[in-house]
């Protein structure tokens, strides 16, 4: 008899990679401000842009997020895409209104695959709340071709004005630098609050950074639902990023023992040391080519985009082309570099690696920290 298929299958973040979501731009708006968000231009005090993109911005960022897909399939790997669904109309809930959506640019935010599990995050931000729909057709092909796969959806929080501390954008850097170990950003922990690319995986274990967008709840709902199915989750802090939004511009695992590493955002003090006794090395990535005022214009991004990279396996990176500096790191540490133009879609949140969800990477469940 023939063996169902395994569709659904990726424990870490380096693997073979044999099939990956590409996000797509079509339909795009410029991100609303809201409780939790205020996106605010780099070079000037003007308002931020609202409702949707130009046409010919978003026509930039596809052809990248395009040539990236090309990449993907020139090394072998089946790429996907989500629908294009409809942004840009306003939405009404119970618990809140926002003007339009944001983008469906960034799968890596929302869905995350564990072993054979696909996890739709909760979100933290009204204008992403609905984001899950751009991949529900995929989910349900996986799903009804895998009968291996589990789907779970995370509970959704109420987005309500309560669930949002609104002074914390006004505090002064001077609070934010005192307040700096005790980890409250803009949302609550009153509900359970996580986006998933504030996770990196390393097989059985599961790192997680408390951050703007995943709160203590979140954790501890990730740990209650993964440990009884085998998985360790380890909360992570890097107290010098004021405004944490995301592991991967600041931890960036890339095979086996080998971790990228942002100099100005280390661990807390102590949360190196599961690394270090598993003989883990903690390499820190040079400074990117640009400087915070010289992304791009409507970028809410970081700088350090610029370690925001794809795997392709343990020996072969997706970089962006700029990023020489890194990518002379890479090769030094023995990988293939594959550099491709990524700057016009940093506008929609992210770079190479928010910009995908792997679904499948060859390999099994490994525990890297004995
Ligand atoms: N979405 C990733 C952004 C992280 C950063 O700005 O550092």
């Amino acid at each position: 008899m023939n063996q169902p298929a395994v569709r659904v299958n990726s424990w870490n973040e380096w693997d073979p990679l044999r099939e990956i979501v590409v996000g797509v731009a079509d339909n795009a708006c410029f991100e609303p401000g809201e409780p939790g968000y205020r996106p605010a231009l780099r070079d000037t005090d003007a308002p931020f842009p609202t409702g949707p993109k130009p046409a010919e911005m978003i026509d930039r960022a596809n052809a990248q997020l395009d040539g990236l897909a090309a990449v993907l399939e020139a090394q072998g790997v089946t790429v996907r895409r989500p629908d294009a669904i409809d942004l840009r109309s306003a939405l009404r809930t119970p618990t809140f209104e926002v003007d339009n959506q944001y983008c469906v640019v960034c799968p890596r935010d929302v869905m995350i695959t564990l072993g054979n599990e696909i996890v739709e995050a909760s979100m933290s931000r009204r204008a992403r709340y609905f984001e899950y729909q751009a991949y529900r057709t995929l989910v349900y092909e996986y799903w009804n071709a895998d009968p291996n796969m589990v789907w779970t959806v995370a509970p959704k929080p109420s987005m309500a004005d309560s669930m949002y501390r609104q002074d914390f954008w006004d505090w002064p850097l001077a609070e934010r630098h005192a307040r700096m170990h005790e980890s409250e950003f803009c949302v609550t922990q009153d509900e359970v609050v996580f986006d998933a690319a504030d996770m990196n995986r390393f097989g059985r274990d599961i790192v997680v950074q408390e951050s703007m967008t995943t709160n203590r709840a979140g954790i501890r709902w990730l740990k209650r639902h993964l440990e009884p199915r085998g998985f360790r989750v380890h909360p992570v802090h890097f107290p010098l990023d004021f405004f944490p939004s995301h592991i991967d511009c600041t931890f960036v695992p890339l095979r086996p023992g080998l971790i990228l590493t942002n100099p100005e955002r280390p661990l807390r003090e102590g949360e190196e040391q599961m690394f270090l006794r598993n003989d883990w090395e903690l390499v820190d990535v040079p400074q990117p080519t640009s400087n915070n005022e010289e992304m791009p214009r409507y970028c809410q991004s970081s700088k350090w985009l610029s370690m925001n990279v794809l795997s392709v396996s343990p020996t072969k990176v997706v970089c962006e082309e700029r990023e020489k500096p890194l990518q002379d790191l890479l090769d030094k540490l023995g990988f293939e570099v594959l550099p491709v133009p990524f700057r016009d879609v940093f506008e929609y949140g992210g770079s190479l690696h928010c910009a995908t969800w792997d679904v499948n990477r060859e390999g099994a469940a490994e525990d890297y920290f004995p």
